[in-house]
């Protein structure tokens, strides 16, 4: 059974095509940077938002089927499994991400719930074999259920504790038995509303303490990828633990998980941060920490995880740029955590969205790469930092001044007065002329 019948599998058609069915910048195989632009960009579908959001908001309910001709809840189940691998093919996307709740539905009870899974699986596998397409993270979805109202690791009741581990234990297991190199932690219920009834110290031990349950776990059983965590500030609470990368960081160290852990970075999370995307990949960057990310778009006016498809080609540039200074993706990949907008309700639109999206990145990655070649934005900050190569800066690294001895240095000055340029307008232009001179 085909579930989209009208359209064929996605081509490159280059730059001056007008078929918008067609890729006008992304060349899967076309060489960049010494790989291929598939494993520079090693896109992934999200199961959740391409084959469950419908569209449903606040204010209304869905615009977009996605039962894909399920009569039952199983039915539709099995059903997103054929349609998702169809999609995948026909876009070209070699990887997916999934929540335990995306796969199955949960029953009345936990063993059922485990029981559905059970019967998706295989059908997941085998269509993996079928299509050459792998898993690049699982994830389980510990904060849509209402026992998950005062959070899951974070909750103050022990059972439902109990019932994250599990919840997380089987999609581990499913996680490993998909062959993924990763496994995402995002905390959408681990945070508070108040300090009045909340023991934060008491609810980060617990995060920490279900974390390394996780890597025991997983590491037992042979599973040698990566765990990640998903820095997010706030929505669905009023403050997420896992604020941004920074205090991720500082997080995973006080409970010595970094070794097991790096961050997958999202877009629109870095807004809600009143951060760049870019900031928050090279606080993971220069942390060691870099390690998968969730490609999408916020909006700069509104407040919440608008999860749009990205198209805005700076900030996929100044991305990938972070991406390529990172050596590339090791296990990550870009994951599209983004859905068509309610108004985009037809399945074409999901077609266009994903492509608008691949482009995008896949100018980002080519114009990330001359910024690297073209080589002068480089220079510029090697150059403004050049005062430490010898010299009094040289002495100041190699530890050999002190406060002393810059005191008795600074006294010899006489005036010290800085007129260096920053030089901000200079290569805010460079970046225009390479990405729109030709
Ligand atoms: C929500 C998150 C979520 C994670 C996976 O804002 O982005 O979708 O990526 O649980
Ligand atoms: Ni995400
Ligand atoms: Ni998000």
């Amino acid at each position: 059974m085909e579930f989209f019948e009208s359209i064929k599998k996605i081509q490159y058609e280059g730059a001056q095509s007008k078929n918008m069915y067609s890729f006008r910048h992304y060349n899967p195989d076309e060489i960049i940077g010494g790989k291929t632009m598939k494993e520079q960009l090693k896109f992934a579908m999200s199961w959740w938002h391409t084959l469950g959001a419908d569209g449903t908001d606040m204010f209304g309910s869905g615009t977009m089927d996605k039962t894909f001709g399920g009569k039952t809840p199983m039915e539709t189940a099995k059903n997103k499994v054929y349609a998702g691998f169809e999609f995948m093919n026909k876009m070209g996307i070699e990887y997916f991400c999934f929540h335990d709740k995306d796969l199955a539905p949960e029953g009345e009870s936990l063993a059922e719930f485990q029981k559905n899974l059970d019967e998706i699986v295989p059908i997941i596998k085998e269509q993996m074999q079928k299509y050459n397409i792998k898993l690049l993270w699982g994830t389980a979805n510990c904060f849509n259920h209402p026992r998950y109202v005062h959070g899951a690791a974070t909750s103050p009741y022990a059972d439902v504790f109990a019932y994250a581990a599990a919840q997380i234990k089987k999609a581990l297991d499913i996680t490993i038995e998909l062959g993924a190199k990763g496994y995402v932690f995002w905390g959408g219920r681990e945070g508070y509303e108040t300090l009045l009834n909340t023991d934060m110290k008491f609810e980060l031990d617990n995060m920490a303490r279900l974390m390394k349950m996780a890597v025991e776990y997983a590491r037992s059983k042979g599973y040698d990828g990566d765990f990640y965590i998903e820095p997010k500030p706030k929505e669905p609470t009023k403050h997420q633990y896992d604020f941004d990368a920074a205090t991720v960081m500082n997080f995973l160290r006080t409970y010595g998980l970094e070794k097991d852990f790096k961050l997958n970075i999202e877009a629109n999370h870095a807004t809600l941060a009143k951060h760049t995307f870019e900031h928050e990949l090279q606080i993971a960057r220069i942390n060691g920490a870099f390690g998968s990310i969730d490609a999408n778009q916020g909006d700069e006016h509104l407040g919440w995880d608008t999860d749009q498809f990205p198209t805005n080609v700076y900030s996929t540039t100044y991305c990938m740029l972070e991406v390529l200074r990172a050596g590339g993706f090791t296990n990550g990949g870009l994951n599209f955590d983004a859905k068509s907008r309610r108004g985009s309700m037809t399945p074409e639109d999901l077609f266009l969205s994903y492509i608008a999206g691949m482009d995008s990145f896949a100018l980002g990655l080519k114009n990330a790469y001359k910024i690297i070649e073209d080589g002068r934005i480089d220079d510029f900050v090697k150059q403004r930092y050049s005062s430490y190569k010898d010299g009094i800066g040289a002495d100041i690294i190699n530890g050999k001044a002190g406060l002393k001895e810059l005191s008795d240095y600074a006294l010899s000055l006489g005036k010290v007065d800085n007129k260096e340029s920053a030089r901000q307008e200079y290569l805010e232009s460079i970046v225009n002329d390479i990405l729109f001179g030709k």
